[in-house]
């Protein structure tokens, strides 16, 4: 089953927590801090598996989730590493953050990789808080969250040309000649249920690869017929070989065929809209091809028309000619803007404040990831830990805030889902 879209939850590993441990030696009644640190906690990796052609791996998985790094002990020892979680995926997949709409990576070259979802770093042990002033720290740190993310991952196959056009035109004959591909044919409509790839090598030496895509039939924007969801895999190619069937041998007028499938390709993205268009004129073997295609050529006379026969491989070797050509104009499209990626919306925020305060039911309610993580990873049961939490606070800004804010001695204040007293 072809497979081109799924949504996932992916939960990288939490830090491994640090310990709080102190040496024990003879005649030595309390010796100095040796509480190891966590190890880091898994990383969600999506890498590209070239011998994948769908994402149907991943339907039936709703999360993935990375397991925590090991705890740190006494005596200096250091959690282990969390091992990290590679998700193979096919070339041409893009994925998306659901909750920005944004797109996190897009895997386009094999080998292609990139980390969805951040694994926790490790808590630190008590023995990496020593310092001057406080040698022998009896706190240590909870290991950080890992990352928690709504992806989508959308398969938009990798191809310099694609064949659009109605039901039963030809184009899986045409792949079939031109190609070591084997698509099924058939004289009814949606023969093709998914699209197919096929390497096609030119004369010159150089090749391309063409995908024939299920036929596309007027009201497909609404999901009429297989509807039209199969023009993702249209959005990387570079030209659009629009196949009629200009014997009209179904008893239908090819000019109004080539205005519904252009009508549905504009509906279905503008970029696709503005893509090279040829119009591949076929069935020339059969009666009535030389009167439509005349017609059609008056009425579009600027367009780029080829005539061929795809069963009797006749007129294609010209056809293949100059799609070689055009390729070699018409450059690599990049089907992304800077604009769209994750990326993007990191270098806009940068500058945002680590936190944000509002006031819900006369509790002043602090939230942001930042001050979200820092909470996570104290460890509320050693006073010093609190102190610090409190330091750390203070240091963000966050009392001078909530006192702007009005908050007033003995206010109850939130953090996720611990409340305690505001004191200045
Ligand atoms: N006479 C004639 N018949 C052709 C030609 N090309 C394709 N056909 C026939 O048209 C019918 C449909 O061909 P396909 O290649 O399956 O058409 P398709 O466009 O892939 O159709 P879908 O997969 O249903 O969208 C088959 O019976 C083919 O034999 C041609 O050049 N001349
Ligand atoms: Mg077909």
């Amino acid at each position: 089953m072809f497979v081109d879209e799924i949504k996932l939850k992916v939960i990288a590993g939490a830090g491994g927590n640090g310990c709080t441990s102190f040496r024990r030696e003879k005649y030595v009644p309390m010796g100095g801090p040796n509480g190891g640190n966590g190890g880091k906690g898994a990383d969600i990796i999506f890498t590209v598996d070239k011998g994948l052609k769908t994402l149907i791996d991943l339907r039936y998985m709703k999360t993935i989730k990375g397991d925590h790094g090991e705890h740190g002990k006494g005596s200096n020892q250091y959690g282990k590493n969390a091992e990290d979680i590679i998700v193979k995926v096919p070339l041409g997949t893009t994925i998306t953050d659901l909750d920005t709409g944004l797109i996190i990576a897009d895997l386009v070259n094999d080998g292609d990789s990139v980390v969805v979802a951040h694994g926790g770093r490790g808590g630190k042990g008590n023995k990496a808080f020593a310092t001057h002033d406080n040698p022998a720290p009896k706190f240590s740190e909870n290991g950080a969250p890992g990352e928690i993310k709504l992806i989508k991952c959308e398969l938009k196959m990798l191809a310099d040309v694609g064949l659009v056009g109605l039901p039963s035109v030809g184009k899986s004959t045409l792949l079939s000649q031109i190609s070591a591909s084997k698509p099924k044919i058939a004289a009814y409509h949606f023969t093709t249920l998914s699209p197919n790839l096929g390497v096609v090598k030119l004369k010159n030496g150089k090749s391309f690869v063409m995908a024939d895509l299920p036929g596309l039939i007027e009201g497909a924007s609404e999901g009429v017929g297989l509807g039209d969801k199969f023009l993702r895999h249209a959005m990387r190619t570079r030209i659009l070989c629009h196949i009629l069937d200009m014997a009209g041998s179904e008893g239908r007028n090819p000019i109004d065929d080539y205005n519904i499938i252009r009508k549905e390709i504009e509906k279905y993205d503008e970029k696709l809209g503005k893509k090279y268009e040829i119009i591949v004129a076929n069935k020339m073997d059969l009666d009535g091809f030389n009167d439509n295609l005349e017609k059609f050529k008056k009425e579009y006379p600027k367009k780029e028309v080829f005539s061929i026969s795809a069963m009797n491989n006749e007129g294609i070797s010209e056809l293949l000619e100059f799609i070689g050509k055009k390729l070699d104009e018409i450059e690599d499209n990049h089907l992304y803007e800077d604009s769209e990626y994750l990326t993007h919306l990191e270098f806009v925020f940068k500058e945002e404040k680590p936190y944000t305060i509002t006031k819900k039911d006369n509790i002043w309610v602090i939230s942001g990831d930042k001050i979200e993580e820092l909470f996570k990873m104290t460890k509320f049961n050693e006073d010093e830990a609190v102190l610090r939490f409190a330091r750390k606070l203070k240091g963000m800004g966050v009392e001078d805030e909530l006192e702007r804010l009005g908050a007033k001695r003995g206010d109850e204040v939130q953090i996720l889902d611990y409340i305690f007293e505001f004191k200045e």
